[in-house]
């Protein structure tokens, strides 16, 4: 079993200075508030865990979501298994997606909302705040990870954007350039990548905004410099490469539901009794693992989410 393995993020010394120079370089530092980014590094480090206790909550990190009930995956398979269909189909695209640049990066927030703005990435985490979570992953292809993320809660956002008494929902839209991302070249798919939740959703504690993973500024991969994580939805639903914030009294369509509405739905919450039209859901693989384990009902996190679908069947609560 995998949950007596030392977790990887147990960096050493060395690992933690070097980041800590990183960090200073690309000036995400004063983003993450007074040492937030620091803080968490230097924790990191000084957390000796004993083998006795795997799971025990590192120090400085949130309690409830200190502990994901898995081992977290090593940074060496989750930063080389990925989708990121701008840069290729395949997973094997953490080279491709180095050519995206990331300095000086905006974020456009609009829409429904008292008055539109743009705002830097730096200036959003001084405004937000960061912290560490450890979240499980599970990707509707039914492979799965356990990630620590650097980010910010996306209630945070919304009470930043100030979305009008209509609202209901958040729309986040991916970067779009052909010169950068090859795939978006390919006119059959919807770009570009688009998600969306309702605003209760949103709101809800375990929404993040992610900026951070494994103590470091956001791999390219991973969607740098902005993704989300909802981690009781499947994995298409935490969009990457964000550059468009917009609230709607619509229901919107994301990029895989414009594709096949009977495979990718809206709600798209994790249920292993609500199968894929090609596959099971009843069980996943730990990119670490050979051996399948069960998948559970929303990933795990019914106790944080199920009120938000009380009342809707079973299909709603998962696809339309
Ligand atoms: N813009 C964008 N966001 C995306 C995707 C994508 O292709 N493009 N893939 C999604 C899918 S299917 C999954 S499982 C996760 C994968 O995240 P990871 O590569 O960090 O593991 O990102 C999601 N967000
Ligand atoms: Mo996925």
């Amino acid at each position: 079993m995998i949950y007596h393995r030392r977790p990887s993020w147990i960096m050493k010394e060395n690992t933690v200075t070097d980041e800590a120079v990183f960090l200073n370089r690309r000036q995400i530092m004063a983003g993450m508030g007074a040492g937030a980014g620091l803080a968490l590094l230097g924790t990191g480090a000084g957390a000796a865990m004993t083998p006795e206790s795997p799971f025990s909550p590192r120090p400085g990190l949130n309690g409830a979501f200190a502990n994901a009930g898995r081992a977290v995956t090593a940074e060496s398979i989750t930063s080389k298994y990925n989708n990121f269909y701008e840069f290729g189909s395949s997973k094997r695209i953490s080279k491709e997606a180095q050519k995206l640049n990331t300095d000086d990066w905006v974020i456009e927030v609009g829409g429904m909302v008292n008055k539109p703005f743009r705002i830097g990435i730096e200036d959003l985490l001084k405004k937000t705040g960061t912290e560490e979570r450890i979240y499980r992953h599970r990707c509707v292809e039914a492979w799965s990870m356990v990630v620590p993320w650097i980010g910010f809660p996306m209630r945070k956002l919304v009470d930043l954007a100030q979305p009008t008494s209509g609202a209901k929902y958040i729309v986040f839209e991916t970067f779009m350039d052909t010169k950068v991302a090859k795939e978006q070249k390919a006119s059959w798919y919807p770009w570009p990548y688009r998600e969306g939740y309702t605003l209760a959703e949103a709101q809800n504690d375990l929404a993040f905004m992610v900026v951070g993973a494994y103590g470091k500024v956001l791999h390219k991969q991973f969607g740098a410099p902005l993704r989300v994580h909802m981690p009781w939805k499947y994995g298409f639903k935490s969009i990457k490469s964000i550059v468009k914030v917009s609230f709607t009294n619509k229901r919107p369509k994301g990029f895989w539901e414009s594709l096949q509405n009977k495979e990718y739905g809206f709600w798209a919450n994790v249920n292993p009794e609500y199968d894929h039209p090609r596959w099971s859901q009843a069980t996943e693989k730990p990119l670490d693992s050979d051996e399948r384990v069960p998948t559970l009902l929303y990933n795990g996190y019914a106790e944080q989410v199920a009120g938000l679908y009380a009342g809707n069947d079973q299909g709603r609560i998962n696809w339309f």
